[in-house]
């Protein structure tokens, strides 16, 4: 009996399931497609990171003496399609079984059910068991991820103590929101110089790819279990015990502050999700790191990483498609070049095309804020997420998109639109000082755009937002503001929508 086993660029972890009674005779099929890597505009840093770890991973099999057919994007046999290799694979071979991991994204696993006889196994790398959420979703009129993190706490018993959560509190959000002092400055992460894998596939999409946004310039991404085990030790060591206090802080020129920088990795399968929320409890108990710190990274791994993946598949297909607020804008072209006086955005997005990372309160409140309240379509910030981020996949990137920062869902990722104004900006970052704009001002020609849109976004959507207990305060001072200040207000933001709708220039 012989096996044909397929493994995904994101699925590359030694325990995958495909790779579960590995035998002898067995070949591993790995494939660089260009159905993977044009389905959207992929930023070049994140298909060079998925190729470079794809040839890494493959050589390591090689090296234990696995059989590996690793398929080249420009083989001149290649069909570019993950269904049309794993025919072509299984036509030459004549395996016995054809097995494959369930991919992490809806498109894909449509395409590979669609392989006859292809067992999909499911992916046990995540935290909640194959129909955990399911189970704790059914029959709840709405999903909370505070929750759901309570039982997955208690379900792998981490930061638990007789029962309790460590430190007799589940949360410490109210934590994680300080502003970044001038005289702090975060620690350069530890980054990896490209080896001669790395550097024949940054040439490959230098060459194939060079109409895709973003930049190689500097690419130092761990591409090797190894090498991202090592940035996570950086983690633990140098960033953890801030993490906590400024987890929600952004400057301008410091894009990673004390983020982990693990998504991206542990998105690939380099990592392991428990091991990291085990190795920062450890980091608690032996005194190294504070609760608030450790708390807030276990919370987005353990809690937030799980229940985004729950939402995704629990309503799938229909989930794509939604837009509660009726958005229609396009995207202005400054998502793709930063060039923006508004200087928030300009730092996110130009940091963003640097590196292809911005770190969450950026993603939330910066670029997905200003789509928000400027009414762009969700299938247009879908897509740029999905680009631009070399931690984007799907199944994360949608419920965070449409449902976190665009309220698209209607409320099932949160219970209230993360809508904010110019003084929410001010009060986590240094970038007003400095900018174009006056964070101070909502009327005049050089007011600060997001306070206007703010209004005008509160007005366009009261009669929703009236009946919901969570937005009711906005919606009344709204009410309590002179018709004259209103009418300013609503002819300031339309003035600005009306560059957004002319492709953003200027503005
Ligand atoms: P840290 O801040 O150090 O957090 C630690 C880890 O927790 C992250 O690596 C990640 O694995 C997990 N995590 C934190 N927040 C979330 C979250 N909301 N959802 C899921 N996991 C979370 N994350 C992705 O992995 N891929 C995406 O495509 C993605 N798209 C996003 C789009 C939008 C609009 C928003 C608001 C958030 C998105 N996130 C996404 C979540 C989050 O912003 C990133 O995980 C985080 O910024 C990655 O940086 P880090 O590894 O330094 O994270
Ligand atoms: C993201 C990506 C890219 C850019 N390229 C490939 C590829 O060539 N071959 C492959 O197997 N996977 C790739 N991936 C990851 C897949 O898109 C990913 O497996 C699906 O999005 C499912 O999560
Ligand atoms: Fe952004 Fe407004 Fe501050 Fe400028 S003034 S950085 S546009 S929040």
């Amino acid at each position: 009996m012989s096996a044909l086993r397929l493994v995904l660029g994101d699925q590359l972890s030694r325990n995958i399931a495909a790779l579960e009674g590995l035998a002898p005779g067995d070949t591993v099929l790995l494939a660089e497609v260009l159905g993977e890597c044009g389905y959207v505009p992929h930023h070049k840093r994140k298909i060079a990171l998925v190729l470079a770890a794809m040839r890494h991973f493959a050589a390591a099999l090689a090296a234990r003496g696995v059989a590996v057919r690793y398929v080249r994007l420009d083989d001149p046999e290649n069909t570019q399609s993950l269904a049309g290799e794993i025919l072509r694979a299984s036509s030459e071979l004549a395996p016995d079984r054809l097995i494959a991991t369930m991919p992490g994204e809806y498109r894909v696993a449509a395409a590979l059910r669609g392989v006859a006889g292809l067992e999909l196994r499911e992916d046990t790398r995540f935290l909640a068991p194959p129909g955990y959420f399911a189970g704790w979703a059914a029959g709840k009129q709405v999903l909370r991820m505070e929750f759901f993190y309570r039982e997955m706490r208690r379900l792998h018993g981490v930061l638990m103590a007789g029962g309790q959560p460590v430190g007799g509190q589940w949360n410490f959000d109210a934590e994680n929101r300080r502003k970044l002092p001038a005289d702090i400055a975060p620690p350069a992460p530890r980054r990896f110089p490209p080896d001669s894998i790395t550097a024949e596939v940054l040439a490959l999409v230098a060459a194939r790819f060079a109409d895709h946004p973003g930049s190689l310039e500097g690419f130092d991404e761990p591409v090797t279990a190894r090498d991202a085990a090592s940035g996570f030790q950086d983690f633990l060591a140098h960033r953890l015990p801030m993490f906590g206090d400024y987890q929600d802080a952004m400057a301008a020129g410091t894009p990673f502050m004390f983020h982990s920088l693990v998504a991206a990795p542990l998105n690939l399968g380099l990592l392991d999700p428990l091991d990291l929320c085990r190795a920062a409890e450890a980091e608690f108990a032996a005194g190294r790191a504070p609760l608030n710190a450790v708390e807030g990274f276990i919370r987005q791994i353990l809690g937030w990483r799980e229940f985004i993946r729950g939402v995704y598949w629990r309503h799938m297909p229909d989930y794509a498609t939604r837009n509660a607020l009726a958005a229609t804008r396009a995207l202005p072209a400054f998502y793709w070049t930063g060039e923006t006086r508004m200087r928030c955005m300009a730092e996110a997005i130009s940091q963003t095309m640097r590196h292809g990372y911005a770190h969450h309160i950026q993603r939330l409140m910066i670029t997905g804020n200003f789509a928000l309240l400027a009414g762009l379509h969700p299938d247009a910030v879908d897509e740029w997420y999905l680009a631009v981020y070399i931690d984007a996949y799907e199944w994360v990137e949608m419920p965070n998109t449409r449902g976190m920062a665009l309220h698209a869902d209607g409320g099932i990722v949160g219970s209230k639109p993360y809508a904010a104004s110019g003084a929410y900006i001010n009060r986590m970052s240094n970038y007003c000082t400095g900018c174009a704009y006056d964070v101070a001002e909502s009327t005049s020609p050089n007011a600060c755009p997001f306070n206007a849109l703010y209004w005008d976004f509160i007005a366009r959507h009261e009669a929703r937002f009236a009946a919901n207990p969570r937005m009711a305060m906005p919606v009344r001072s709204w009410h309590k503001m002179a018709p004259e200040r209103q009418a300013a207000l609503r002819a300031r933001a339309a003035t600005i929508l009306e560059v957004i709708d002319n492709g953003g220039a200027g503005l």
